[in-house]
């Protein structure tokens, strides 16, 4: 263990003591002593090798051992049983804004409180006001505290936290005493569903700069503030944490703060293998734990720490020990999407189903955003709650979206949408007739009723993709993140089936669904499945999740290649004829 893992181990000590009415002075100096030892230049392996822990102030013997036994077995039989000894639901109470080991301590004496359901329980029975010392104003403020709690305790949508997170770092790039910024963290690394943001600055004058992220608008409490990091919940009930360090040891937390916690492992074995010591103070020339700047390599940005260890540079979207060092051990990462790479997006709606916006408004919109194309690709008939439209309607919207075309071309405009349909996998067919499908220029096919057998959605989604009329599969598991799990399926099965039939998968971009999720689409590609980022758009703002879908989809190792909505339009009615021609063939 390091120093800040053996602190956090005796201020919990501390804490637990209280919790069994230990005297104070005993609790006390387990915190002091965690404080200590957070404010210590030399590694702990050293103090110990050289046998100097007893000359630190107010690190008695007992402490001694304590610590020596953590720094060198990682475990403490002490702290172990201690904590054994007192309910889990206990500790998690001290989580709640406004109770402290003393408050725990009486709720669980008096009224035998061991977890917060039974506390929530106590509060709303009007148990806890009656307790000596606590009152009316006690109880209500735990009832929140509570809430609060079960609130940010949540995971929370990427898009969420970038919406509140970008801003955020606008801002401090714009204050003078911030060097360089970033986001870090899940959100850098584009995780589909994160639990917090992590933001790192560098700074000659940290404390400023924390003052400033501190009163920012869209913070709604500050959790912790000190002179270099402070945690925030933000409006939604994100919490947001930020580091400030030195622009020296920038490059260094920055990649140990994206992470992932598993990537991270295998960086620092490279540099062990090399001789040297990798954490978020640096990369340093030594065999053991430091963070002495004179040991230090000039690394400027991570491309050098990257270089260092005799890696390319890793995108921070493939930063998941999936395979990264392998291939950037060889010089053979792939060169990923970029968001400005895509032309359009092949599934979207219009209100002649449950879209929102018109087709000329729509027209306007993707125009403007320089967008090529844009498909329209209604609902059809069998969803009828979201005003699913039959094959004469289909036929009266082509008619419309031509005379559209018509208008677009005769201003001399090479924008065009394209007619299309979802149309329903239902049990044992699809929604429209071939004859249909083959009049229109797109077709995606999506499964909105499954069952729940798997065997039987599998299979009717791999029937849906031999129709030689479909060109793609729509949100293949119909997950809402945070919301509905996938339903049952196969997945690899139907991308054997999408390989074998030329059908494309598309990588839904809304951001509940990411579907086909990233960690399936290495897979895919090395099958010759190609890939559309579709936003399902039911309005206009939509369109911005491309963005998102890209960063998605860099995650899943996508390259403009293997994206069929990087083509320009010439191309891409080439390749939706494709298929279809095949299957005359
Ligand atoms: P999240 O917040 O749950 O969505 O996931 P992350 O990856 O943002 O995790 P977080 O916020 O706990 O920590 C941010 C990064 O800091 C993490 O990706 C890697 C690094 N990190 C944190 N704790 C550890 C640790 O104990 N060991 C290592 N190697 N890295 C850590
Ligand atoms: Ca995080
Ligand atoms: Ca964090
Ligand atoms: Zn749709």
């Amino acid at each position: 263990m390091d120093k800040d893992q053996v602190a956090e181990v005796l201020n919990e000590i501390g804490v637990l003591l209280e919790l069994k009415g230990e005297n104070p002075f005993k609790t006390r100096a387990y915190a002091n002593a965690a404080r200590t030892l957070e404010g210590l230049t030399e590694p702990l392996e050293t103090l110990i090798a050289e046998d100097r822990l007893g000359g630190i102030k107010g690190i008695g013997e007992a402490l001694q051992e304590k610590i020596t036994a953590l720094v060198t077995t990682g475990r403490l039989p002490y702290y172990e049983e201690l904590k054994a000894s007192i309910p889990a639901g206990l500790i998690e109470l001290l989580q709640i804004p406004g109770l402290g080991p003393k408050k725990i301590k009486a709720l669980w004496e008096r009224l035998d409180v061991t977890n917060v359901a039974q506390l929530e329980a106590a509060c709303q029975a009007g148990k806890v006001a009656a307790l000596d010392g606590f009152g009316d104003k006690t109880q209500a403020k735990i009832l929140e505290g509570i809430a609060f709690k079960r609130q940010y305790a949540a995971r929370h949508l990427l898009s969420e936290a970038l919406a509140v997170a970008e801003p955020i770092l606008d801002h401090l790039r714009g204050h003078p005493d911030v060097i360089r910024c970033s986001l870090a963290g899940s959100v850098r690394r584009f995780k589909e569903v994160i639990g917090d943001i992590d933001l790192l600055a560098s700074s000659a004058q940290p404390a400023a700069v924390i003052d400033f992220f501190t009163t920012q608008p869209g913070v709604l409490s500050v959790s912790a503030k000190g002179d270099t990091k402070a945690s925030v919940i933000l409006t939604g009930g994100i919490q947001a944490d930020l580091r400030v360090v030195s622009d020296a040891e920038f490059p260094f937390a920055l990649a140990y703060f994206t992470g992932s916690k598993e990537h991270n492992i295998i960086m620092r074995q490279r540099a062990i293998q090399r001789g040297l010591r990798l954490n978020e103070y640096g990369l340093f020339r030594s065999k053991e734990e430091t963070r002495d700047p004179a040991l230090r390599l000039p690394c400027h940005s991570e491309e050098d720490i990257f270089e260092e260890l005799d890696l390319d540079y890793v995108p921070p979207e493939l930063r998941e020990d999936k395979g990264e060092f392998t291939a950037a051990e060889k010089g053979r990462l792939p060169r990923l999407i970029e968001w400005t790479d895509l032309k359009g997006s092949l599934h979207n709606h219009s209100n002649w189903s449950d879209g929102r916006h018109t087709l000329p408004d729509i027209t306007m919109h993707m125009h403007e955003l320089g967008l090529a194309y844009w498909a329209i690709t209604d609902h059809s008939k069998s969803s009828y709650q979201a005003n699913g439209l039959d094959a004469a309607r289909v036929r009266q919207q082509l008619g419309e979206l031509r005379r559209l075309n018509e208008e677009i071309a005769a201003a001399g405009n090479d924008f065009r949408l394209l007619a299309g349909t979802e149309v329903d996998i239902l049990k044992d067919r699809l929604d429209f007739d071939d004859d249909l499908l083959a009049e229109l220029e797109v077709v995606v096919a999506s499964l909105h009723v499954a069952g729940s057998d798997e065997a039987d959605n599998t299979k009717r989604l791999i029937r849906a993709a031999q129709n030689p009329f479909v060109h793609m599969l729509g949100h293949l598991t119909g997950r809402l993140l945070l919301e509905r799990e996938p339903y049952k399926v196969n997945q690899t099965a139907v991308i054997d089936a999408c390989a074998d039939t030329g059908t494309w998968i598309e990588l839904n971009c809304h951001p509940m669904r990411f579907d086909l999720d990233w960690r399936l689409w290495q897979y895919a590609t090395s099958k010759g499945v190609k890939c559309v980022i579709n936003c399902d758009a039911h309005r206009n703002e939509h369109a911005g999740y491309l963005r998102l879908g890209a960063g998605v989809a860099r995650k899943g190792w996508l390259t403009k290649a293997d994206v069929i909505n990087t083509l320009p339009l010439p191309a891409l009615r080439q390749e939706l004829a494709r298929k279809r021609a095949r299957s005359k063939r």
